[in-house]
């Protein structure tokens, strides 16, 4: 399409969409109507795919997900459908501002976290790739909430995307189901017949997902809660008029809100009901669209292949049962193995706190026929297996891990280390009995999103530099290596790196008021406020760093900006306090005559996809400091390493494979291994030895303890002080010393410009294994045994 085209097309949306003429169009306007303008361009490939794909009679992934952190998506589907240059110069041409209407769309906070952004970067790469797939989730109306600081503590306001227009779903108001809860189950143990107390529709909403160079685009479909019944006309007309509405306003809060906690249980009812919501209308739906071709329900595993991210969807397994059982006739038995063959499932976790467990009562209640179906599944695999220890029940729960264990064919970790830590902990005993079903897959993210969009300096001079290749095929990277003994590269990539911080300073400045000196070394930390993620290490360090500054005011510092971003959840009230300390230390210090030529603390509320897409091409170093054994494997890691900033990290997650592939001199490493944080936990006092062993960290945490950071006030942070103090299970005080040294030698590496430049390169020269791609590639070997089909390039070529 040419750039006249292009400004043609919007255009004519903006008159006949959207009945605004140019001369009074908002930026809104002009943003929906180049959505429609582009969106024109996705649904050709989009229904060509779907065309191919029953064609083929080829097999399907379904990812079934709580969460999809899929960002905005306009530039997005700009850059995959190659249209990004001539709607950018459409723009200019019409003279109106082409960042202001990309950055005026909303970001979806489906999501939580890495596990919700992990979903989104996975149907992108799905599409690029060409494989039949489909994303299942619910359509929150209000996503994660929206986090603003007051006097430096965090405030939660509810999220508000769909108050305007959303152009990239489409509404399939035929594609429903009927999805109840509670009641009775009548009759005998095959074919029973349970009659819910209640029900809601589940009506879906589809996105397509666009792939690299528009070639292939699968759906994401989310599912609303409608009520069966709008209003109560009865009520209503006995003049009960908030009673009449109550229908509707409790099937609607099924899909009203995005629990706000990627770590604990809610044990919420609520919660229950979403995740039986989502799973049961995803499996009515493909079991529909199997049904219209086949009728051998024994071929189901050659055509379907289920993802479970995460335990969220883990009653898939019982539901699946019940599906074929009780409305397809099939025997227990034959069912359980149909299912098994279809089911998989990712762990994302091994915290024990966010493991899964439903309380049999409450199961039993809300889903009657799941609750025996669950007992006869396990008292199966106890048959199957004489010599297990274990069982999915325990303690009157329901274990959702070992049900979507026991339920799935495969089973995988996210990173190497993780993996194993799965095999040895949680699942130790179902690993003894099943040593075939526990794989690895390492984590990937879109290179197109983290890298090509995010970071177009960066973008354009790998481009000129070893052609557009890498795009498709991240792993091409590597031809970068040879140029990095070549002096003009070198300047170049600092040149974009410079760019990149000069453009986000520029918006720092803007936004919070704090100057920042481009130069400084740019150090950044975002993601979930957790403790194992040791935000609370981070700040501690900052303080000392302050404090031997304003001692050594003629000292020689390299200038440091530490940024800080991330959401806590809001009744993790530890968490909540790191970041009042945070922005506690930010105005202390900020201010401070002495040190701020040195050093500047910002932390932009509302951290998203958005946020982190400015962020990350603009960081020096990135933080990944969680204790060794803890995070899974982070994803902001290889966004990070993607984009050219070196680490500073422990042992932990995918760090691990990163440094192994960028090489250890390439990467700042601190602090104990998975083992060693093992036995130190075992060892008493711990937390007293290292502090006492360690005046900087004493000191550190005195000035927790007398009012520095809280005008004067001596308790105000004296929880965080004596939590590292005095239980410290996530180590902060053990592993301090090194990660302060870890911080100076990062330091002096920075201060040799040319030497930093380097490793930063060699970062992104190797980084390129962590592509989303190269993941979904090992699903697709190891896993859902799916192809794209073989006209998947024909069907790019019509
Ligand atoms: C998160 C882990 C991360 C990991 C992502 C994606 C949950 C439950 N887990 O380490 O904490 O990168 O999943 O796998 O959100």
């Amino acid at each position: 399409m040419s750039k006249d085209a292009m400004k043609d097309s919007v255009l004519a949306h903006l008159k006949y969409a959207l009945g605004k003429d140019a001369a009074h169009a908002t930026v809104y306007d002009w943003r929906i109507a180049l959505s429609l303008a582009v969106r024109d361009r996705i649904v050709d490939p989009w229904f060509n795919a779907t065309r191919t794909v029953y064609r083929a009679d080829a097999k399907r992934v379904y990812y079934l997900s709580m969460e999809f952190l899929i960002g905005r998506l306009l530039e997005d589907a700009l850059v995959n459908s190659g249209a990004h240059d001539e709607a950018r110069a459409a723009f200019d041409a019409l003279g109106l501002p082409f960042e202001d209407v990309l950055y005026d769309e909303p970001d979806p906070a489906l999501g939580n976290g890495g596990l919700g952004r992990l979903a989104a970067c996975f149907l992108e790469s799905l599409s690029t790739l060409g494989i039949p797939a489909m994303g299942y989730g619910i359509r929150y109306e209000h996503g994660l909430f929206r986090q603003r600081f007051e006097n430096g503590w965090q405030v939660e306001e509810p999220e508000t995307w769909l108050t305007q227009d959303h152009v990239w779903e489409f509404e399939r108001p035929e594609a429903a189901f009927e999805i109840g809860f509670g009641g009775h189950v009548h009759g005998g143990e095959d074919r029973a017949v349970w009659r819910p107390a209640e029900a809601v529709i589940a009506q879906a909403f589809d996105t397509p997902v666009i792939g690299w160079q528009g070639r292939w685009a699968n759906t994401l479909r989310l599912w609303g809660a409608l009520p069966k019944q709008v209003l109560d006309l009865g009520r209503f007309n006995r003049g009960d008029f908030s009673g009449a509405a109550e229908p509707e306003a409790l099937a609607r809060t099924i899909s009203r809100v995005l629990y706000p906690d990627d770590t604990t249980e809610g044990g919420k009812a609520l919660r229950l009901k979403q995740e039986y919501f989502f799973t049961s209308a995803s499996l009515r739906d493909l079991l529909r669209r199997f049904e219209g071709d086949h009728d051998d329900w024994r071929d189901l595993p050659k055509k379907v292949a289920i993802q479970l991210n995460d335990t969220h969807p883990g009653i898939a397994g019982p539901e699946l049962v019940r599906l074929l059982v009780d409305e397809r006739g099939m025997a227990f038995e034959d069912a359980v193995e149909v299912a098994r063959g279809c089911l998989n499932y990712t762990n994302h976790t091994l915290l024990p706190e966010a493991l899964e467990r439903w309380n049999e009562g409450l199961l039993g209640y809300l889903l009657p026929r799941h609750m025996q179906l669950i007992e006869r599944i396990d008292e199966l695999h106890a048959r199957e297996n004489p010599k297990r220890k274990v069982s999915i029940r325990e303690h009157g729960e329901v274990k959702m891990g070992d049900l979507s264990f026991i339920m799935a064919s495969k089973v995988n970790g996210v990173s190497a280390l993780h993996t194993e830590l799965m095999k040895e902990t949680v699942f130790r005993d179902l690993h003894k009995l099943h040593p075939e079903r526990i794989i690895n897959q390492t984590n990937g993210v879109t290179p197109r999103r983290w890298l090509r969009t995010c970071n177009p300096a960066l973008a354009g001079l790998i481009t000129d530099t070893i052609g557009d290749g890498w795009i498709a095929d991240a792993e091409e990277l590597e031809r970068l290596e040879p140029h990095l003994d070549d002096a003009a590269f070198l300047e170049r990539f600092a040149d974009a790196k410079r760019a990149n911080k000069a453009r986000l300073a520029d918006w720092i400045g803007k936004t919070q008021g704090v100057q920042l000196d481009p130069s400084a070394m740019f150090d950044v930390q975002i993601k979930r406020i957790h403790e194992y993620k040791r935000q609370h290490l981070n700040i501690l360090e900052t303080i000392a760093l302050w404090q031997e500054m304003r001692d050594h005011p003629d000292g020689d510092w390299q200038p440091r900006v530490k940024i800080f971003g991330g959401k806590a959840a809001p009744g993790y009230h530890f968490a909540k306090e790191i970041i009042h300390l945070i922005n506690s230390v930010a105005r202390v210090a900020n201010a401070d005559p002495v040190t701020a030529k040195w050093l500047k603390v910002v932390f932009p509320p509302n951290y998203n996809v958005t946020l982190a897409e400015r962020l990350i091409p603009a960081a020096d170093l990135s933080e990944q400091i969680s204790t060794a054994g803890m995070e899974a494997s982070g994803t902001g890691n290889m966004k990070f390493a993607l984009n050219g900033a070196v680490t500073l990290g422990t042992l932990d997650g995918a760090n691990v494979e990163i440094r192994d592939r960028v090489g250890a001199e390439n990467f700042f490493l601190f602090g104990m291994t998975a083992e060693e944080v093992m036995a130190r936990r075992e060892v008493e006092g711990h937390a007293a030895a290292a502090i006492a062993a360690d005046p900087r960290l004493a000191r550190a945490l005195d000035a927790l303890r007398n009012g520095t950071f809280a005008d004067g006030d001596h308790d105000r942070f004296r929880g965080i002080a004596d939590n590292i103090a005095g239980p410290d299970w996530f180590l902060v005080a053990s592993d301090f010393a090194d990660y302060w040294r870890a911080g100076r030698a990062a330091e002096a590496a920075f201060r040799d410009g040319a030497g930093w430049n380097r490793q930063a390169a060699l970062n992104t020269a190797r980084a390129g294994w962590f592509s989303s791609d190269r993941t979904i590639r090992g699903y697709a070997r190891d896993i859902w045994r799916a192809d794209p089909p073989d006209s998947f390039r024909t069907v790019a070529a019509e």
